[in-house]
């Protein structure tokens, strides 16, 4: 709980929490340096979490078969190996959808681009009818130069044969340079 109160003051202080290494991470006027599935994802120009207020990304699927998860990926950022980053993003998951969690998922790069294993997944927001905080630390394991920041919602099974409308908002996502380098890793 002490994390998630830093989480929601740095929102508000960020400059004082490290630079944020994502780019139009408040949806303001569009969803520009994000990218996914086409037709998954548009921007709202009339919603958005409390921090930033309107403008946020909606993200809707229809969901016919395994496929139950979606979402989309700021432009891949430079990390350092073995520092700490923190991540932090505003949710919403309305009642009437399909979606029974939202989450964040950080996936690790080397020089040549080799996707590392073992990519880094934050805790999970339910569907409340709010804007709820995914927040996390995670560490840039060794040889990583460049990571992947995706935001996604994750719908129920739909029915066998069945269809099932599955849709969220991300808003205020947030990727910071944590000033704390472990040394502790042996
Ligand atoms: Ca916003």
């Amino acid at each position: 709980m002490k994390t998630l109160i830093f989480g929601v003051l740095c929102l508000f202080h960020f400059s004082a929490c490290g630079q944020n290494l994502l780019a139009n991470s408040t949806f303001d006027s569009d969803v520009s340096d994000w990218s996914g599935q086409p037709g998954v994802y548009s921007w709202s120009d009339t919603f958005g979490s409390p921090f930033s207020g309107a403008g946020s990304v909606y993200m809707e699927k229809e969901i016919i078969n395994n496929n139950r998860i979606f979402g989309i990926s700021a432009t891949r950022v430079a990390v350092n190996e073995h520092h700490t980053y923190w991540f932090a993003g505003m949710a919403y998951i309305p009642d009437s959808s399909a979606a029974f969690r939202a989450w964040a998922r950080i996936s690790w790069f080397d020089a040549i681009g080799n996707n590392l294993t073992s990519p880094s997944i934050l805790n999970f927001s339910f569907p409340t009818d709010t804007w709820v905080p995914v927040e996390g630390f995670v560490t840039a394991p060794e040889t990583a130069v460049e990571a992947r920041i995706s935001i996604n919602v994750e719908s129920d099974a739909p029915p066998k044969g069945g269809t099932l409308l599955s849709f969220g908002y991300w808003d205020d996502v947030y990727f910071f340079v944590d000033t704390i380098f472990r040394t502790d890793f042996d």
